[in-house]
């Protein structure tokens, strides 16, 4: 392995770990566009030195987060090929990740335009943590000329509510920010909740940004539609499979950084939490907008050749992370 081309790679892979790349489809691209990058510089003698490689490079990026599937779908777009030289199989990789790549900001488009129809003019939305796809449909709205208004959740502990507020306030939306635990007290003035997803399993059930599924549970009791924006790459194959999502558990720093100053206290700092199917009411693809019944016909048709087990690929990572079972 020529560890000199490697370290643009290990750096995008720190940047994931570290979250200072974050965001599903960020990730993804991320992630496509260093092995498009990688693939350029492998020096192989023969095709098998060429898949080793490849296959080294994609198993550094998939150790970064464990959670979101679009990190080990978008791997496994990019690595596949057929080819039966090194040069053919290293035009393929690149242009696989480049269609991936393209392909993955035109859905978030795509997203915006199907999920603004179901704003009507007047309505308030709530969002948590910073999703592209979810602000694509607020962005496609206000564009279309709604009058909305937005409350954003803070997204502890890494504050991505920031990040959201910026960019509405940079698109001149009037937004409200709240902390995470005064959710409850302000949806009974929402009419919808939109928000993004790290993954969506076989039966339709949703892995997000911790405190999605509180929101989820207040949005059910009041009534109140709930909305999921997904790209299609971020439905899970292996979940069909039986496999279990894998719930990051970052850091107790994060939440606590004095914590080395505690002896009988213990962080917990999942960074992901499941809404059940049953609190979705549509999730709002490139494809369409769909009921959470559908993920298993989106997985086959769109996702389709991952079924056959011994071309699985998942992320791994750290033994601090725990599965769950999406109920
Ligand atoms: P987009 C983020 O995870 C959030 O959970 C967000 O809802 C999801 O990825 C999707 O984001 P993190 O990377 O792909 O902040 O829609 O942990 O941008």
């Amino acid at each position: 392995m020529n560890d000199g081309s490697m370290g643009p790679l290990t750096e995008t892979a720190r940047k994931i770990s570290s979250m200072e790349v974050r965001g599903a489809g960020r990730i993804a691209r991320a992630a496509a566009a260093s092995l498009r990058d990688f693939a350029l510089q492998i020096d192989a003698q023969s095709l098998e030195e060429f898949n080793s490689e490849i296959k080294d490079a994609a198993d550094i990026l998939l150790a970064t987060r464990p959670t979101a599937v679009s990190l080990s779908n978008a791997v496994r777009m990019v690595i596949r090929h057929r080819e039966s030289s090194v040069e053919a199989a290293r035009r393929s990789v690149v242009s696989n990740a480049d269609r991936f790549i393209e392909d993955s900001e035109k859905a978030v488009e795509k997203i915006g335009v199907i999920g603004c129809r179901r704003i009507r003019n007047g309505d308030t939305i709530l969002t948590h943590c910073n999703s592209m796809a979810a602000l694509s449909i607020i962005a496609a709205a206000h564009r279309a000329g709604k009058e909305i208004n937005v409350i954003a959740t803070e997204s502890r502990p890494r504050w991505q509510g920031r990040l959201t507020i910026g960019m509405l306030e940079e698109m001149g939306i009037k937004t409200e920010l709240i902390v995470d635990s005064a959710v409850r007290s302000v949806m009974n003035d929402v009419d919808l909740v939109v928000v993004g997803a790290d993954v969506i399993t076989a039966n339709g059930s949703l892995v997000n940004k911790i405190g999605t599924a509180q929101i989820a549970l207040c949005a059910h009791e009041a009534r109140t539609s709930f909305m999921v924006a997904a790209e299609t790459y971020k439905f899970s194959p292996q979940t069909i499979m039986g496999e279990l999502v894998t719930i990051e558990e970052r850091k107790a720093e994060e939440v606590l950084p004095e914590i080395s100053k505690f002896r009988h206290v213990r962080v917990r700092n999942p960074a992901f939490d499941v809404t059940p199917h049953s609190y979705i009411d549509v999730i709002c693809t490139e494809v369409g907008a769909i009921p959470p019944e559908m993920s298993y016909l989106i997985i086959k048709e769109r996702l389709g050749w991952e079924m056959d087990e011994s071309t699985s690929i998942s992320n791994s990572s750290g033994s601090d992370n725990h599965c769950c079972y999406c109920e």
